[in-house]
């Protein structure tokens, strides 16, 4: 997982760069701010220059007519620079949310075509913070980050050039307490930085820990571990806090520190500029310009190693988010072929296969399934029974010999075309959050209702759906918790049938079930089966006895193959599997 690491680099320009590559489709946008920008540092002397003036020309001369229009003038200035400045909060913060909606969609898109090998190795929770979290992190970059950064360093110059200009020397003395202000300015930005890196650790933990025990909460209640589990939450939501803790420490400390800085700067600014009135070398007016300034000065300064820190989050987030836009375990798809019109005789031939370089899993699988025959694969647990099949639609692809579909490779058919003429019904059925319909149809809209109910009712399941509140329209919840694992597989047939694949994948649930609903399913697995060539990992003895060829695997290889007669007569091991089945009378289930 070498995303997760950060690095303590404090600027990539580089990285920079590509951020602000997703804002091309809005350059008018970005351009509008940094002008916004620049006009607004411009604006922002010249209240106080204005107040000077109508302190030293107009108060002095007692020249009220002119007073009355400097007032105008700097009321409309006010106006215009609050209306600039919403418009450029707004269009950042704009910016910003909707180049992270196009980022997100980019990175979502990406991980849906990733291999999925890839997701064997990378947790769940870390690809989730890197659509949700991560990408939050960058959009401040925009909001609060680069933009604001830049507008405010040029308000800051803007301003310390006309106090230069104005009156050098005031502005020394008054600038004189800034080394002070940079010294604690780095302080905090460096002790924020390391509590908001901890604080970000601390909320991935929480995720991935309140994620984990959500889905497991059944283990976690049947083991009455509810107290132990609290606990270890508690540990980790300690360290939240204290991690939090340390940062709103820093900000306490930091901001009274600018306070009294700055109320040194007016300190000099006072001393020094009575005496430099007394000796008429400077006006009243001069003075209180400064004191304007001083407090403009301060505003921008105070929020700076903030908007730093946030910018650095946000290229550290940015970092780990081009990770995965950069990752290319993807699914070759050379293939050309069409899957249409397949027959869908299947052959394998010599497969060798492993998750892991090193531990094989299929050891040399051959066999030939004619189109429209059904192939039962029995053996123990771990035997490479459900890797069989993954490979066939490639999900994982294979280290060596080669699977034909009609006599072609694999890899000659374009792959999506191919994944949709295999049907597949899997062990564990996954249902998402929805109504039955959707999970029926994955939600394509194209699919009407009526080929829904169609399905159902060849499958024999209509009235079981019928008889849900709600029928098609029953709400399933998250992972389908609201219905038992026969009911769920039965929906999986339907999912399946929908398609009319011609090539049939089944991996039976080993689950048994009560008797009406096994002979629904047994129903349903005829009707699955019949007129297409059919893989199916077996445990049901009426499944088995109908296969045209049976094959029984162990560790990885094919010890035997035949159909339920020869393998009896064999007395191998199906007979001793298929004895002890027999001995289990009332479950019909192996
Ligand atoms: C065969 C290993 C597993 C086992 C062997 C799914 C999966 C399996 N394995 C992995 O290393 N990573 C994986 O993602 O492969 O496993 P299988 O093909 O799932 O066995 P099965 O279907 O015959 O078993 P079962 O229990 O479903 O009857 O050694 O460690
Ligand atoms: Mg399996």
């Amino acid at each position: 997982m070498g995303f997760m690491t950060t690095k303590k680099k404090s600027f990539d320009f580089k990285l920079l760069r590509r951020i602000f590559s997703f804002t091309a489709p809005y350059k008018g946008t970005l351009y509008l701010a940094i002008v916004l920008a620049i006009v607004l540092a411009v604006i922002s002397p010249l209240r106080p220059f204005l107040m000077q003036r109508s302190v030293d020309v107009y108060v002095a001369t007692k020249d009220l007519h002119g007073l009355m229009r400097l007032g105008i003038e700097i009321l409309c200035i006010l106006v215009v620079e609050s209306v600039l400045r919403f418009w450029f909060t707004y269009r950042t913060n704009w910016l910003g949310q909707t180049v992270v909606n196009d980022l997100r969609n980019t990175v979502f898109k990406k991980i849906l075509f990733q291999d999925i090998g890839y997701y064997d190795r990378t947790p769940i929770g870390t690809l989730t913070t890197r659509t949700i979290n991560d990408i939050e992190a960058i959009n401040d970059v925009f909001s609060e980050g680069i933009i604001a950064i830049v507008a405010d360093i040029l308000t800051i110059i803007a301003i310390m050039v006309v106090m230069t200009v104005t009156d050098w020397r005031l502005t020394l003395a008054c600038l004189a307490t800034f080394p002070l202000l940079i010294l604690a300015t780095w302080w905090f930005k460096e002790a924020v930085n390391k509590s908001f890196q901890r604080v970000r650790n601390a909320v991935a933990a929480l995720n991935a820990y309140v994620q984990e025990h959500l889905t497991g909460m059944y283990i976690v209640q049947a083991f009455a571990a509810e107290k132990r589990e609290a606990g270890k939450f508690d540990e980790i939501n300690r360290e939240h806090r204290d991690a939090n803790i340390k940062g709103i420490f820093a900000y306490s400390v930091f901001f009274p520190i600018v306070e009294i800085v700055l109320a040194c700067s007016l300190g000099l600014l006072v001393w020094y500029g009575v005496t430099r009135i007394l000796h008429y070398q400077c006006s009243i007016g001069v003075i209180i310009s400064f004191y304007m300034y001083l407090n403009l000065l301060f505003r921008p300064l105070r929020m700076m190693a903030d908007k730093f820190n946030v910018l650095q989050m946000g290229i550290i987030a940015a970092e780990r988010v081009f990770t995965v836009l950069d990752s290319d375990e993807f699914l070759t798809n050379n293939g050309t072929l069409k899957a249409e019109h397949i027959r869908g005789s299947v052959e394998f031939t010599d497969v060798r296969f492993s998750y892991k370089a090193g531990t094989p899993v299929l050891k040399g699988i051959s066999f030939k399934l004619e189109a429209g025959k059904t192939l039962a694969v029995v053996g123990h647990t771990g035997a490479g029974k459900t890797s069989l099949i993954s490979i066939l639609n490639r999900l994982y692809e294979i280290e060596g010999g080669q699977i034909l579909i009609d006599g072609h490779d694999l890899h000659d058919y374009d792959i999506y075309s191919l994944r949709s003429h295999i049907g597949i019904v899997l062990q564990d059925v996954f249902l998402f959050s929805g109504t039955i319909a959707d999970n029926i149809t994955l939600r394509n809209p194209d699919i009407p209702r009526a080929n829904v109910e169609e399905v159902s009712k060849m499958l024999g399941i209509h009235e079981f759906i019928m008889r849900l509140p709600g029928g098609y329209d029953f709400d399933v919840m998250e992972r389908g918790n609201t219905l038992s694992q026969g009911q769920r597989q039965l929906l999986s047939f339907a999912r399946a049938l929908l398609y009319n694949p011609r090539i049939l994948i089944l991996d039976e649930a080993t689950s048994s079930v009560d008797s009406e609903s096994e002979q629904l399913i047994q129903h349903a697995i005829d009707t699955l089966i019949k007129g297409r060539t059919s893989i199916v990992i077996a445990h049901r003895l009426s499944t088995i006895r109908k296969a045209n060829e049976i094959i029984v695997m162990d560790h990885g290889v094919i010890i035997e193959r035949g159909n339920h007669e020869s393998l009896i007569e064999d007395r191998g091991a199906y007979h001793n599997l298929y004895t002890a089945v027999e001995q289990m009378k009332e479950k019909e289930v192996l």
